[in-house]
């Protein structure tokens, strides 16, 4: 265990003073600035945009945007208007409260005026990841019943339209659309929509946004968030990313991860800041000179990010002017000691890490800015959070011991159900009061949490977090293959890579040919970084008696580690 601890200037960060507050606080001190407490209602979406353009940040800029083709900034005003424009297409094509709308496609404006503009019908947003093929659409609109999918006439071919009930109009952003019962020209329309809408004012414990996230076993999960998480969203935004009004801020993540909608959208325009949004692909020049252009202040990115940052040089960074960083932060992956250094060596700055889920809708244990910190820990729960680590009948441990760890039930941001299973929802909770993360962890005798793996398998490969069963079910579906079960193996820099492990079926015989194509078959059924990197033939694959393919055997095997208990393996 490390212990090394790298101090901060507190002076001017907002919690100066954590161990104070972390004792008083309670999360009804922060309900007062939202209207509900005048109204009983509210909207998130309103509150992040709207409630800007009644005030003198009317004519700030909201969103800075820029990829490869386009650059364009919007005030606090024009986001109104367009989210409300944006928000009428919908209306006239019989979107209401309650709704799943779906956004499949790359970041541009365009998907933050529907992502908002759906919110402000008091509809559900479904954001998915661009790389999505047709398997991975599909699941996920047939569990949420999507009534409407918002995409490009590019993406639109990886939608099975014709094997979705329920799916009831398709709203196509592109040039050139023809238009039918079913499908919609999103910019003709826009155009001509009504600047004006009026918001659908909702219960505060209402949906808003559903964001599919994988597990070990059975299908990814829709977990779904409700109104109410902007308290925490909003408090975070102050107490860890530290924003304050004249920051420029740049959150990393794309929508279709947890963290570009929390992060990305809801936190910083909830606290009235300058975002940046960067379309198109990762390179380190292109990031680089992000920073410079806008003078980003606040950074949120990933550890994988950061890594292959590391990798280009540190003479590439030397070209850029990044003098106006203050505070950078991070999430997704355990952040490397070695990473933290090399941001003190570059920018003079130490990365902060930041511990949540899909589930827990917003950061729950953190470095703050304030805060000593120990490189290689998570930091300490956020105040208004209690954390523990607990076994699994859920008695709470000592310090330094390794075990589960959870969450004290309650949080302003926490899941409010799993889509279509309760059950599932249900069997996160222990003892009924405890949320298991299902990431094992110690706390040390200061009160730091140190992370130290998923206790299921999940991969997280580049920052994707890739459940091993979607990639073996669309494994099974190729011709030669028998049996697969998929592990991650642990990579310098994508953090893990995938590997699969597979058995041929009688008549197929093992090649690099075969090879090849079975990783083009997960790449086009499924995702590009779902194909796995490496392919070892087997003749059968380790099952535990009731058909579960036991991947922490397959892993001790590859890593040359104990296998453990093998008591339910089959013969
Ligand atoms: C926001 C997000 C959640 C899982 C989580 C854990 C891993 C996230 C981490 C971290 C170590 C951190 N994780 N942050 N592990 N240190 N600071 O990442 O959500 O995609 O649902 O992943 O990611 O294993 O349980 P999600």
């Amino acid at each position: 265990m490390t212990t090394q601890t790298l101090s901060a200037k507190t002076d001017h960060y907002n919690l100066k003073n954590y161990d104070e507050v972390y004792n008083s606080f309670q999360w009804s001190q922060v309900e007062q600035n939202f209207s509900w407490h005048a109204t009983g209602l509210v909207n998130i979406a309103h509150e992040a945009i709207d409630r800007h353009a009644k005030t003198e940040k009317a004519n700030k800029v909201a969103l800075y945007y820029s990829d490869q083709y386009r650059k364009e900034q919007y005030t606090f005003k024009e986001m109104k208007d367009y989210s409300n424009k944006a928000g009428n297409v919908l209306k006239n094509i019989g979107v209401n409260k309650g709704n799943r709308v779906f956004i499949f496609m790359p970041r541009s404006p365009e998907l933050y005026f529907v992502l908002l503009g759906t919110i402000k019908l008091g509809a559900i947003a479904g954001p998915l990841f661009e790389a999505f093929m047709e398997g991975a659409v599909k699941d996920r609109l047939e569990d949420s019943s999507a009534k409407v999918l918002v995409t490009t006439s590019e993406l639109l071919k990886r939608v099975p339209v014709n094997e979705l009930p329920n799916l009831e109009k398709v709203v196509i952003v592109g040039e050139d659309v023809k238009e039918d019962e079913t499908y919609i020209d999103f910019t003709k329309n826009f155009e001509q929509a009504s600047a004006t809408l009026d918001v659908k004012w909702v219960d505060r414990e209402d949906g808003m946004i559903l964001h599919y996230t994988s597990g070990s076993t059975g299908k990814p999960k829709g977990v779904l968030h409700v109104h109410n998480a902007m308290i925490q969203h909003y408090q975070t935004a102050k107490w860890v990313l530290d924003l304050k009004d004249d920051d420029v801020y740049w959150c990393t993540a794309d929508p279709g991860w947890v963290t570009g909608t929390t992060y990305g959208v809801f936190a910083p325009w909830l606290a009235g800041v300058s975002n940046v949004i960067r379309g198109g692909r990762f390179s380190p020049s292109d990031w680089y000179q992000t920073l410079e252009n806008y003078n980003v202040t606040v950074w949120y990115s990933a550890p994988t990010a950061f890594r292959m940052l590391m990798g280009a040089g540190d003479e590439l960074i030397k070209n850029y002017n990044l003098s106006s960083l203050r505070h950078v932060v991070s999430v997704g992956e355990p952040l490397n000691p070695e990473v933290i250094r090399w941001g003190i060596k570059v920018t003079n700055l130490r990365i902060h890490d930041t511990w949540w889920m899909t589930e827990t809708g917003s950061q729950l244990i953190c470095n703050y800015p304030s805060m000593e910190m120990k490189p290689g820990s998570m930091g300490k729960p956020i105040p208004g959070v209690e954390a523990a680590i607990v076994d699994d009948e859920g008695n709470v441990l000592p310090p330094n011991r390794m075990g589960n760890l959870a969450i004290k039930k309650g949080w302003p941001s926490m899941m409010r159900a799993i889509w279509n299973n309760m059950e599932k929802y249900e069997s996160y909770f222990l003892a009924g009061d405890w949320y298991v993360s299902g990431d094992s962890a110690y706390m040390d005798e200061e009160g730091y949490f140190w992370f130290q793996g998923r206790i299921d398998d999940v991969i997280m490969t580049s920052g994707e977090r890739v459940g091993p069963f979607e990639i073996e079910s669309k494994l099974l579906e190729h011709p030669a293959i028998a049996e697969a079960g998929v592990i991650g193996k642990p990579d310098p820099v994508r953090g893990e890579i995938i590997k699969a492990f597979i058995a041929l079926r009688d008549g197929y015989e093992q090649s690099a040919e075969l090879q090849e194509d079975i990783r083009n078959f997960v790449k086009k059924g499924l995702a590009a970084h779902a194909a796995p990197r490496e392919i070892e033939f087997k003749d059968k694959l380790p099952k535990t008696r009731s058909g579960k393919i036991m991947r922490r055997v397959l892993k001790a095997w590859e890593l040359d580690l104990p296998t453990g208990d093998l008591s339910t393996m089959e013969d």
